[in-house]
């Protein structure tokens, strides 16, 4: 559905439809096929926001947003949506079982694709102890599962798809560093452009690039290293 997933965001600046507030203000930057992402800031600076523009949740106020070098609203919306895996902040169950729940926006996933994606988002081990393992029913009437398992089902859904880009909305907030570090490995073979939005420092060390969002300008662009020279408020959020 998409060539390479390489993204770019030219003087990108938006507000929601209903408000004249400015949320993003004229953020350009950009992601190379295969390249990480990591998005840092405080609450409310922007973080989903930006990551709704790339699929056309919404559309931006001012600028572009480029993928493999086209405007995203001359991509027919079904080529977006399925070739960008967004995983959101809230993980979403739907009444259903395991595999339902992983495979959902996939048609015809087969049984080995989904344990292969469940595997890869760290959730099989859980599943295999589940009453029914795959068939186990999730969602209203069916198992509880904790926070952080919603979140792994929620990313199997996502690569399930093979996406081109993958979007983790804070997704991996509620792992132990174990686990999330696993997790960061098995997606270096789907070697699709991730964006990763993460409270932590651990991860966005890890990534091509940091993007350190501030009041919906971007107050640091760079590697880790880069940051700790170029952005005292990286520092802070690393001292802190
Ligand atoms: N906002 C709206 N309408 C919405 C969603 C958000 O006006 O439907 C505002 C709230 C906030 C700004 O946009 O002032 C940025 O919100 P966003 O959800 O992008 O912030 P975040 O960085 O993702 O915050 P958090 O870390 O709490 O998820
Ligand atoms: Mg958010």
């Amino acid at each position: 559905f998409l060539e390479k997933g390489e993204v770019e965001f030219k003087n990108v600046s938006f507000s929601y439809p209903e408000s004249e507030v400015p949320v993003l203000q004229n953020l350009s930057f950009s992601v190379k096929s295969g390249e990480t992402l990591a998005i840092l800031g405080s609450t409310g600076s922007g973080k989903t926001s930006l990551f709704q523009l790339v699929p056309r949740l919404y559309d931006v106020s001012e600028g572009e947003v480029l993928v493999d070098g086209k405007n995203v609203r001359d991509y027919p919306i079904e080529a977006l949506r399925k070739g960008i895996g967004v995983v959101p902040q809230e993980a979403v169950l739907f009444t259903g079982s395991i595999s339902e729940n992983i495979s959902w926006g996939k048609e015809g996933a087969v049984q080995e694709e989904i344990v292969q994606a469940a595997k890869d988002a760290q959730i099989h081990e859980t599943v295999l102890k589940l009453p029914n393992q795959y068939d186990t029913r999730v969602g209203q009437r069916g198992v509880n599962l904790s926070g952080g398992q919603k979140q792994r089902l929620s990313i199997a859904r996502a690569l399930v798809r093979k996406p081109k880009i993958l979007m983790l909305d804070d997704s991996t907030s509620a792992l132990d560093l174990k686990t999330e570090a696993k997790l960061l490995e098995a997606l270096r073979k789907y070697a699709c452009t991730t964006f990763i939005i993460t409270q932590k420092i651990s991860t966005a060390m890890e990534a091509d690039h940091i993007l350190l969002l501030d009041d919906g300008s971007i107050e640091a662009w760079g590697t880790h290293e880069e940051l700790l020279e170029t952005s005292p408020l990286y520092v802070k959020i690393v001292q802190s």
